[in-house]
């Protein structure tokens, strides 16, 4: 991916506290993730280039980062000892691995108080933004699955919430109308037309939360981020290798993370894309997740979990788009943007994605019966 962003950090400084053997080379801004700071760093190790994830974790929208910590630091320890015991080949690259500090902690705490994290770069395999075909949404949604899977018997108590009501659709739906209330920016009047969507959508924001209220919908250990880039694909097998950005893996719905799936593997455009005709779900793509998800999720989930798998993909979908409109109200402040008007431009996608899947329901459910 590309070099996009300049460097905030003084990334060579905060390495040399990693327990890295070798010499820093350089480090460059990595990724398109929306929230942290990602860097790519390079070390010579005995003439051979290796290189690390450096990570600054967004301590305005992730309010207790150590609390994060502890969490990433019990999943990579879990999977890393659920894959050994299995002897499978290739451990370092199927799970991430925590670079401990030279005082042998999972986490750095600078001078500024920003908490740094580094990982050991899962080589040969890459996250797609947009997805290319069918296969990766099957390997994308099996390796998700088998995420959730590996994580039933996670020792140690409950995962601390690293962001409270993340997925709690009511609560987002407040927090939009609440956005438009405000208006701090005099900005409603640009998107009258989205807002009144969203208005519109306000009983099935309420859906699933009623349905985990009454017991019918269980809470599980979830990732809550799944959109396509947090999962890496092997470059040659193919393979959903290994899952990323574990800073939401917290009690939550399996259907949390289907949904996200849906909004972010089957469309042919992009989050941000501003051509509307690129953006539309594709069932044969749903199919895809369905089918790969059933391989490793089939056997834990209920009844009421996999009759909404498809609605789910509305619900994310919508969810995610009442983000990005509240936040575009709100003055830009949460989500990285890169120019005027991007969280709109994203929040459209969102609404046409969800319209989309919404006239696609009745066959959607249809083939999750006939599987
Ligand atoms: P964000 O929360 O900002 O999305 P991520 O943890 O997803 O941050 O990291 C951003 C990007 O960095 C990912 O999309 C991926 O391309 C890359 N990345 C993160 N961790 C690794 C890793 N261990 N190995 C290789 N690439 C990684
Ligand atoms: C953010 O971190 P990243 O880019 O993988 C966001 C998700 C949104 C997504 C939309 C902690 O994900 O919830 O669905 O952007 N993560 C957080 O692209 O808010
Ligand atoms: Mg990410």
């Amino acid at each position: 991916m590309a070099a996009h962003k300049e460097m905030k950090h003084n990334v060579r400084a905060i390495a040399a506290q990693f327990d890295i053997y070798g010499d820093f080379v350089e480090a460059m801004p990595y990724g398109s993730g929306h929230i942290n700071d990602t860097y790519c760093a390079i070390f010579d190790q005995g003439a051979t280039r290796v290189r690390y994830i450096i990570q600054r974790i967004n301590h305005n929208i992730f309010k207790n980062p150590v609390g994060l910590m502890e969490n990433v630091a019990r999943v990579c320890a879990h999977s890393q000892a659920k894959l050994r015991e299995a002897n499978a080949p290739d451990a370092t690259r199927r799970a991430l691995t925590l670079i401990p500090t030279r005082d042998g902690k999972d986490w750095l705490i600078d001078a500024e108080n920003n908490v740094w994290r580094t990982y050991i770069f899962v080589e040969r395999a890459r996250g797609y933004d947009v997805i290319e075909h069918t296969g990766q949404a099957f390997q994308a949604a099996k390796a998700f699955g088998a995420f959730q899977k590996l994580l039933v018997d996670i020792p140690g108590g409950r995962l601390v919430e690293t962001i409270p009501n993340f997925h709690n659709s009511r609560w987002r739906f407040e927090n939009l109308k609440k956005s438009i209330e405000a208006d701090k920016h005099n900005r409603a009047k640009d998107v009258k037309k989205e807002i009144e969507w969203f208005l519109a959508q306000e009983k099935e924001f309420s859906f699933v939360v009623d349905h985990i209220a009454a017991g019918r919908i269980p809470e599980r250990v979830t990732h809550n981020d799944t959109k396509l880039n947090n999962v890496l694909i092997d470059d040659y097998t193919s393979e959903g290798i290994c899952v990323i950005d574990l800073d939401t893996c917290m009690p939550g719905s399996a259907l949390y993370d289907f949904g996200d799936m849906v909004r972010t593997a089957t469309s042919p455009g992009k989050e941000d894309d501003v051509n509307l005709d690129n953006v539309y779900c594709r069932e044969e793509y749903v199919e895809a997740l369905l089918r790969g998800y059933m391989t490793t999720a089939g056997d834990f989930l209920n009844k009421y979990e996999k009759e909404l798998l498809p609605f789910s993909g509305k619900l994310l979908t919508m969810e995610c788009g009442s983000r990005f409109l509240a936040d575009y109200l709100d003055g830009d402040v949460y989500f990285k943007t890169s120019r005027p008007g991007h969280n709109v431009d994203r929040c459209r996608t969102q609404i046409k994605l969800a319209d989309d899947i919404q006239s696609k329901l009745g066959k959607l459910n249809k083939l999750v019966a006939s599987l």
